[in-house]
């Protein structure tokens, strides 16, 4: 049985001939290799452009969180799904057993605010602005989404029904928690999109994209894998929009999108 296209099969990522190997433009042997280290060239072959020394620098630290979970996105959710991170040896990096860990040599650091501020400061990155009150309103955008908004989009709405480990035990139970997250899941996305976003701004804390929207995004995105609808919330729907415009979008949210396409049959209850 023929698998694809009918036909000879094509790319544009790569050529041959006698005399070399063309990829994305460029000449193998005598360009990049040597050259280009392996994230380099996995960035290249995939977007077609060479990446910056941030964009090289998060892809790292991606493919490293992912290899700790099993070498492929799918993997990684699939693990999650089972309890790989319930199992050693991960127990052991995390004994709070949740993702993510970043491992930067023999130092670690749990929690997704902290490890999204350690390379922004260690890089001083413009995303983690020096001025006093330019950072603080980052950090309040940040505590906002993990302690109001992500205790019900995620763990009342969303992991429930999309983790066996977080259903509860009875339908009641399950019934509950969901129809709970979803009114208050509801009362937040107004608070965003009339109060953090009701201004118009392209991004959680004005004109420039922040670790804020970083950590928000990846948050909010969740709420696709239900298939919740954001069309009540047009800033909300906006800024989401804004933020999967940004170049790096499409690598990072590789699990989510390799994770939703794996229960696109499955029936959620969603806004
Ligand atoms: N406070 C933690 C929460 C991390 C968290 O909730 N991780 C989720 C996935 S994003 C997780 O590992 N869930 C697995 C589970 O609950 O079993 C942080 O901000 O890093």
């Amino acid at each position: 049985m023929l698998i694809g296209k009918a036909g000879t099969a094509t790319t544009s990522i790569s050529t041959a001939d006698a005399a070399g190997v063309t990829v994305r433009g460029k000449d193998l042997c005598s360009d990049l290799m040597g050259r280009l280290g392996f994230t380099e060239y996995f960035y290249l072959l995939v977007t077609g452009r060479e990446p910056s020394r941030e964009q090289r620098f998060f892809l790292d630290l991606l493919l490293v969180s992912i290899a700790e979970h099993g070498l492929v996105p799918t993997n990684q959710v699939a693990r999650m799904t089972y309890g790989a991170h319930h199992q050693e040896p991960f127990i052991s990096t995390n004994p709070n057993r949740l993702v993510p860990v970043l491992e930067d040599g023999d130092f670690q650091l749990t929690e997704s605010s902290a490890i999204l501020k350690y390379p922004a400061d260690k890089n001083d990155m413009p995303e983690y602005p020096r001025d006093l009150q330019k950072r603080a309103k980052v950090n309040e955008a940040m505590d906002w989404f993990n302690t109001n908004f992500y205790r019900e989009w995620g763990y009342n709405l969303c992991y429930p029904q999309l983790f066996p480990r977080h259903k509860r035990p009875t339908d009641e139970g399950q019934k509950v928690v969901v129809e709970w997250g979803l009114d208050k899941s509801a009362f937040w996305l107004q608070v965003l999109n009339d109060h953090w976003l009701g201004d118009g701004r392209p991004y959680l804390t004005g004109d420039e994209t922040t670790i804020a929207d970083y950590l928000a995004s990846s948050l909010v995105a969740l709420g696709e894998l239900i298939r919740y609808d954001l069309s009540k919330y047009p800033n909300v729907k906006g800024w989401l929009d804004n933020v999967k415009a940004l170049e790096n979008w499409g690598p990072v949210s590789a699990a989510l999108d390799g994770f939703a396409a794996s229960i696109k049959e499955q029936e959620f209850i969603a806004g």
